[in-house]
């Protein structure tokens, strides 16, 4: 069979009113409300690192066959929202995702015998993508919410670099990464990290 990919995206941040990444795009074409992606119905993040379930979530309740193919260097957008849908209601303030909620948004793919079917344990990620911010999360630990979601995904191209430096999930962050477990408050309570540089979680991002 051959060798498709499972992509994983995880957000890092604080305090309440979380997220669900629920449909892709790819160069821009909206491929469908959770076609392709596993997802779960609640929006509760994991906030333990070392979560049997780290690497797409826990209770997943939307997972259907599809596998979504990406020529490679397409662009892919991830979608999220507040809940399953969207808003939670009218004029949802949280939605996507409050305010409140400082962090990196952090991209990772596992190559994987069959994206539909495959399990998550064991995969080895390697991180494509990373968007960090100035300002981070958990400001005591075990604080820090992560929201992840799996995307389906079966990247078509010629390529032959391989990377190496690869992740398990759990077991690529700590509680105590830097990155993680931060105060991202200036003196005067703005979350502004103060000054502070940020170091995005995990490894290297990979490039070809
Ligand atoms: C992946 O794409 C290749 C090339 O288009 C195709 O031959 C193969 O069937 C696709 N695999 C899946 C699982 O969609
Ligand atoms: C904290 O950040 C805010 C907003 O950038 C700024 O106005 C304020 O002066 C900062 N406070 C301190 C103590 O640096
Ligand atoms: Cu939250």
């Amino acid at each position: 069979m051959k060798p498709t990919i499972l992509l994983a995206a995880l957000a890092v941040s604080g305090a309440a009113g979380h997220t669900i990444m629920q449909k892709i795009s790819v160069n821009g074409a909206d491929q469908g409300q959770l076609k392709g992606v596993r997802a779960p119905d609640s929006d509760s993040p994991i906030m333990n690192v070392n979560d049997a379930n780290f690497a797409c979530n826990t209770c997943i309740k939307y997972k259907d066959n599809t596998v979504i193919n990406v020529p490679a260097g397409a662009k892919v957008g991830g979608w999220w929202g507040h809940v399953i849908g969207g808003a939670q209601g009218s004029n949802d303030p949280d939605n996507p995702i409050a305010a409140s909620h400082k962090g990196p948004v952090i991209y990772y793919l596992a190559k994987v015998d069959d994206a539909a079917t495959t399990g998550t344990t064991g995969l080895k990620w390697f991180k494509i993508g990373e968007e960090g911010r100035s300002n981070g999360n958990a400001g005591s630990n075990g604080q820090a919410q992560f929201y992840m979601e799996c995307a389906q995904i079966n990247i078509t191209g010629s390529g032959t670099k391989s990377s190496t430096n690869t992740v398990s999930f759990p077991g690529a962050y700590k509680s105590s990464d830097p990155g993680i477990l931060i105060n991202i408050y200036n003196n005067s309570g703005q979350p502004n990290g103060g000054g502070r540089a940020y170091t995005v979680p995990g490894p290297q991002v990979f490039t070809c």
